[in-house]
């Protein structure tokens, strides 16, 4: 238990001071997604422990696209607290992150509480409000390459989340048109239904992820579904936008 708590510390103090580490399982090559998880929630107790606050989970590689990319074919759960919030319309810093992306996701709204084995329409009727939205993710590792159980150790990248306007939670989503730009140039273009062929089965698996681990999606709780296409590299002075079809659009700025 020690070693993962020293395994802890490694993702934490790397995501804290924005500085890349070489990937967990070269030392300790037996680690598996259980003990990354368990990591996970140490490494998220040390940022509860400096004040942040937790605000909600995030799902990953809930599409294709995502698995391809990253070269991890499982979906995967992390940590969303209030100190990685980028404020709609607002900046994210370069500085905060080692080589960050960006992709284009919807929200979800927790209303009432939802845990373990749920159908479509009872996580449906748990949520308050559905939202276009974006993830910031940076990887803490050395050239963005991880495995299975280093990725979740590292809470699944997690770095960086905007949210849109808040849309009544009977808004189409099934396959909603999503159309990422950069700079006024569309650069990645997908639809809701690459989020597990309907976002709200992100939302079904969250429910069943977090209550192997003895948690709750909470009212109030924001619930990331995953990224609907390939994530971006980000640069100093880039202006980010994600439009969704029906439920409109989220943007922010980077600087240095
Ligand atoms: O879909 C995701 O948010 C996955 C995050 C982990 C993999 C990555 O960093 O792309
Ligand atoms: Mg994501």
């Amino acid at each position: 238990m020690s070693n993962l708590g020293n395994l802890a510390e490694i993702v934490d103090e790397a995501a804290r001071n924005a500085t890349a580490v070489p990937q967990l399982t070269i030392d300790a090559p037996d680690l598996t997604p259980d003990d990354g998880y368990a990591i996970q929630a140490m490494a998220m107790a040390r940022r509860l422990s400096r004040g942040e606050r937790r605000v909600g989970m995030k799902m990953g590689l809930t599409s294709r696209a995502k698995m391809i990319q990253v070269n991890v074919e499982e979906v995967i759960w992390g940590r969303l607290t209030d100190g990685m919030r980028v404020e709609e319309g607002g900046f994210a810093s370069m500085a905060d992150y080692v080589h960050p992306r960006v992709e284009p996701e919807i929200a979800f709204l927790m209303g009432a509480p939802l845990s373990g084995n749920v159908s479509a329409v009872e996580a449906m009727n748990a949520v308050e409000a559905v939202a276009p939205a974006m993830e910031i993710i940076d990887s803490r590792y050395k050239d963005f390459k991880f495995t299975w159980a280093d990725v979740v150790a590292d809470n699944c990248s997690s770095s960086g989340f905007v949210i849109g306007n808040w849309c009544a939670p009977d808004t189409d989503i099934a396959n909603a048109g999503m159309v990422m730009e950069i700079d006024g140039q569309a650069r990645q273009i997908g639809s809701s239904a690459a989020i597990l062929g309907h976002p709200v089965r992100s939302l079904v698996a969250a429910a069943r992820m977090v209550a192997q681990w003895g948690e709750s999606l909470e009212p109030g709780y924001i619930v990331m579904a995953g990224g609907a296409t390939a994530a971006e590299p980000l640069a100093a002075g880039m202006s980010v936008r994600n439009n969704v079809q029906g439920l409109g659009a989220v943007s922010f700025q980077v600087e240095a």
